[in-house]
């Protein structure tokens, strides 16, 4: 898989890339993730890739020239399966979408800053928008690192055990349960001893049970889904 990031602040987005799980499977060349700054393709004299508003408002605008310019020239290298947008006026991501999106195979996510991107973009570009949630950021290089994140975990041999991404919370539509390592007692506060039996068929009982006890505690929407079904 190939991810391309088009971002005006690339700073951002070194350090989560770099390291831990995401590290790893770009080290061993599960997935290539390239960073783009836009700033590189803008035509004015100096590289400005923002302007005001027409009609008025606060904030600047990412202008459309250094955006279009910048992905036609990926698009020229390779076919693309899909153009993300993360900015929170979308739906909000969850798995489902992650999911779909982990088994393109080359695509390219573009950052938002400032007040967002002209329209004309959106419209004629960008094929799936996504916001991970309802609050504000400054931008879309954090979101764009969630899903990055989200997304790079799903491809095969990117987790060591290939059984612990499906046990994930959400993949069954549910939170996970409790995990607990040692010692057996930290400071009289002992592990339920069903984990510690080693009746494998009760310790999977008791996690689907406390499973669906958080969710209906936390996240009771959830529930109903499975519920229904
Ligand atoms: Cl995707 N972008 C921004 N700027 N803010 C957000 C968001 C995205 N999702 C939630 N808040």
């Amino acid at each position: 898989m190939r991810i391309d990031i088009i971002s005006a602040v690339p700073e951002l987005l070194s350090g989560p890339l770099d390291h831990s799980i995401i590290g790893r499977a770009r080290d061993f060349g599960k997935v290539d993730i390239v960073i783009h700054d836009v700033r590189a393709y803008s035509k004015d004299k100096h590289k400005k890739v923002d302007d005001y508003p027409f009609g008025g408002g606060a904030g600047l605008v990412m202008t459309p020239q250094p955006i279009f310019d910048c992905i036609e020239s990926l698009k020229k290298e390779r076919t693309y399966d899909a153009v993300l947008f993360p900015t929170p006026d979308a739906v909000v991501l969850d798995q489902k979408m992650v999911n779909s999106f982990s088994l393109f195979e080359n695509l390219i996510i573009l950052c938002g800053h400032y007040k967002g991107v002209d329209q004309r973009v959106r419209d004629e570009i960008i094929t799936h928008e996504f916001s991970i949630g309802d609050y504000v950021l400054s931008g879309g290089e954090l979101p764009a690192m969630v899903l990055v994140d989200s997304i790079v975990r799903l491809i095969p041999g990117v987790i060591g055990d290939s059984e612990s991404a499906l046990d994930d919370s959400f993949q069954d539509g549910l939170l996970s349960a409790p995990v607990y390592t040692r010692p057996a007692d930290f400071r009289g506060h002992k592990i339920p001893e069903v984990l510690a039996s080693g009746n494998h068929e009760k310790i999977r009982k008791w996690r689907e049970n406390k499973a669906i006890e958080r969710t209906g505690k936390i996240r009771p929407d959830l529930l109903r889904n499975v519920i229904d079904k």
